[in-house]
C-alpha cells in the first residue's frame, strides 16, 4: 500500500492490512512506549475489538508453552489466524532461551497465520499489563482472530493480564497439591477453564478432584458458567481438541454475550492510564523535593497520610 505521493503508507495502514513486518514494528513501538505509540493506538483502536483474547496462566513448568503450541495448531486447523504473546519469563518463546524459541516456532514456521511475540517482562514504565494489552490491541487491529497470552500466574501483573483476557485458562499439573497454592489465590477465582496438564503422570485424577472440590466451595448461579476441569497431555496433544471446544462453548455461553467483561477491561485500562498520567503530572508540578518532604513528615508522624495526600492533590489540581 502506498500513498498518492508514492511514499510508503503510514505504519497504522500497513498494520491494518495484516503485513507481518508492520505488525512486528508496531509491536516494538508500543512495547518500548515510544512517543508515537499513543498516536498509533489512536489510529488502530477503531479497528479493534474483533479478536478473542485467551489468557493462559499457571506455575512455571506446567506445560503452558507446549499447550499453547498445540492449541495454536488446533485453532489453525479451523482456519482462524492467531497471535501469541508470551509474557512468561521462563517461556521457551522468550529471549534468552533462543534454542527453545526456535524449536517452538519451528512447528508454525512459515505459517503466516501464526504470529508469535515474546514480551520483555521488565522495563515497562506503564506496567507489564498495560504493555501486554497494547500489544494485543495491535494484533487485533492486524486482523488476528485469536490472541493467546501466556503468563506465569505468580505476580499481580500476571493476574491483571489474565483477568483482562476474554477467557482465562489456569493450567496445573498432577502430583503437587501445593500447585493450587503456588499460584495466586486470585487466579483460582478468575479461571474460566482449569486444565490439568501432564495427565500422562500419576495423580491426574486426584488433581482434577481437588480442583473440583475447591470449585464446589464457590457459589454458582444457574445462569453462570461452571468452570470445567479438563485433562491434557500437551506433549502429545491429547485433550487439546476438547480444550478448544470448551473455549468455544464458553465464548458462546449466554453469560458471555454482554459486554460486561470487556467493559471491566476498558475501565481498568482507563483507570491505569489516568493514574499514570496523574503521576507524570505530579512530577512536573510539585516543587522539587515536596513529595519526599511529605513522605518524611508522615514517617516522622508530624503529618498523617490523608492530609499529605490531600496536599499533593491540591497542589497538582490547582496547577492543572
Ligand atoms: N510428561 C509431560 N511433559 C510435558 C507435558 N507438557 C509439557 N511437558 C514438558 O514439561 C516441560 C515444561 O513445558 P513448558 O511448556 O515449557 O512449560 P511452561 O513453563 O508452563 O511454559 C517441557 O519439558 C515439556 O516438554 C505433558 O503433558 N506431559
Ligand atoms: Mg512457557
Amino acid at each position: 500500500m502506498t500513498s498518492p505521493a508514492g511514499t510508503p503508507a503510514p505504519l497504522a495502514d500497513r498494520v491494518l492490512t495484516g503485513d507481518p513486518r508492520a505488525l512486528a514494528r508496531a509491536i516494538s513501538l508500543v512495547e518500548d512506549e515510544s512517543p508515537v505509540a499513543a498516536s498509533l493506538i489512536h489510529d488502530l483502536f477503531p479497528h479493534t475489538g474483533r479478536a478473542y483474547l485467551i489468557g493462559v496462566t499457571g506455575p512455571p513448568g506446567a506445560g503452558k508453552s507446549t499447550l499453547v503450541d498445540r492449541l495454536v495448531a488446533e485453532i489453525r486447523s479451523g482456519g482462524l489466524s492467531v497471535g501469541v504473546i508470551a509474557v512468561d519469563p521462563t517461556s521457551p518463546f522468550t529471549g534468552g532461551a533462543i534454542l527453545g524459541d526456535r524449536l517452538r516456532m519451528a512447528s508454525h514456521f512459515g505459517d503466516p497465520g501464526v504470529f508469535i511475540r515474546s514480551m520483555a517482562t521488565r522495563g515497562h514504565l506503564g506496567g507489564l499489563a498495560r504493555a501486554t494489552s497494547d500489544v494485543a490491541l495491535v494484533m487485533d487491529a492486524a486482523g488476528r482472530d485469536i490472541v493467546v497470552i501466556e503468563t506465569v500466574g505468580v505476580g499481580q501483573d500476571e493476574v491483571d493480564i489474565v483477568r483482562s483476557a476474554d477467557i482465562s485458562i489456569v493450567t496445573l499439573v498432577p502430583g503437587t497439591g501445593d500447585d493450587v497454592q503456588a499460584i495466586k489465590a486470585g487466579v483460582m477465582e478468575i479461571a474460566d477453564i482449569f486444565v490439568v496438564n501432564k495427565a500422562d503422570r500419576d495423580g491426574a485424577n486426584r488433581a482434577v478432584e481437588s480442583i473440583a472440590a475447591n470449585l464446589s466451595l464457590q457459589a454458582f448461579g444457574p445462569e453462570d458458567w461452571h468452570p470445567p476441569v479438563l485433562k491434557t497431555v500437551a506433549s502429545s496433544g491429547d485433550g487439546v481438541p476438547e480444550l478448544w471446544a470448551s473455549i468455544q462453548a464458553f465464548r458462546a455461553h449466554p453469560s458471555q454475550q454482554g459486554s460486561t467483561r470487556r467493559q471491566a477491561r476498558h475501565e481498568w485500562r482507563l483507570r491505569e492510564l489516568v493514574a499514570a498520567a496523574f503521576a507524570r503530572h505530579l512530577e512536573r508540578v510539585l516543587p522539587t523535593g515536596e513529595f519526599d518532604r511529605l513522605v518524611q513528615a508522615v514517617t516522622a508522624r508530624t503529618l498523617d497520610p490523608y492530609t499529605a495526600a490531600a496536599r499533593i492533590v491540591e497542589q497538582a489540581v490547582g496547577a492543572i
